[in-house]
């Protein structure tokens, strides 16, 4: 094995087995192959979990594998994300406030999202998970934010991004706000009057270039 779809297929299989160990060594494994770090996100351990949930979904996985299959998926990460912040440099796009919601304690995406926003010249404070409306809005304030990035995983969450936009306009911050995560759409974004959405990390980074006038 050394080719890089057989790798892609390995750290997917890592994944949705929960094999942490072996998910960290096929990512240094995928860098060594010289495999884009973006590429083995999204092409091996995007699919992984996906496929986890999907079989969570279907009564097939139980929390436990559930559980197991997310830690796989964060070991392999933290092998990744430093290469993926390689080609940073820049720090003066902008200020960026990201978290995910309160009550929702899903952070993968979302730290996908931060980092690849570090990684292209944002300068990104990342309040974790579970942050509620009044963080945000605090955190925003102290580093005087261009962006506040909600992620939101569960249907019962999402409606925590409409609370943040009404607590960042009330408090009149001039930060816009971008939300995102698995069930969120542009047409939820447009409903609670977000200022923008991106269903993936890529896109995110082209929004907020967008969001602050930065357009490539
Ligand atoms: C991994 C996982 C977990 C892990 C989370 C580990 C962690 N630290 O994050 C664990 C096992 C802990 C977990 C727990 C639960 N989970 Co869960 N989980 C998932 C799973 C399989 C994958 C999520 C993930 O990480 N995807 C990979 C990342 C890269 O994708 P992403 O998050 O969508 O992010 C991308 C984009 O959405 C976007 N993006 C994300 N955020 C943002 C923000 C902004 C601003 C922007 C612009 C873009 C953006 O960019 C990202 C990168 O490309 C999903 C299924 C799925 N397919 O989504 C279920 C899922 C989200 N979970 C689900 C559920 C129900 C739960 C639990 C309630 C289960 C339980 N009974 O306890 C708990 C939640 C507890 C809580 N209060 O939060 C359901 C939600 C159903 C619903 N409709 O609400 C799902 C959909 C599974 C299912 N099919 O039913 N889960």
């Amino acid at each position: 094995m050394g080719q890089p779809e057989d790798i892609l297929l390995e750290l997917n299989k890592a994944v949705l087995a929960g094999d942490e160990a072996g998910a960290r060594e096929l990512a240094g494994r995928a860098l060594g192959a010289g495999i884009a770090p973006l590429a083995a996100i999204d092409g091996g351990l995007v699919p992984g979990i996906g496929e986890a949930g999907r079989l969570w979904d279907e009564g097939e996985y139980f929390l436990p594998e559930l559980v197991a299959a997310a830690q796989a998926m964060k070991a392999a990460m933290a092998v990744l994300q430093p290469a993926l912040a390689v080609d940073g440099g820049r720090r003066g796009l902008g200020r960026v406030v990201i978290g995910t919601v309160e009550g929702d304690i899903h952070d993968i995406g979302k730290t996908l999202v931060g980092t690849l926003l570090a990684a292209n010249g944002f300068e990104v404070f990342d309040e974790g998970a579970d942050v509620p409306p009044s963080r945000f809005v605090a955190r925003a304030r102290h580093v005087d934010a261009d962006l506040l990035c909600a992620s939101a995983l569960l249907t019962t969450t999402m409606s925590r991004q409409r609370d943040l936009v009404a607590a960042a306009r009330e408090a009149g911050l001039r930060a816009k706000v971008c939300v995102g995560g698995a069930p969120v759409t542009q047409a939820w974004a447009d409903a609670i009057g977000a200022d923008g959405f991106a269903d993936n990390a890529v896109a995110a980074v082209a929004l907020a270039r967008r969001l602050v006038g930065r357009d490539a």
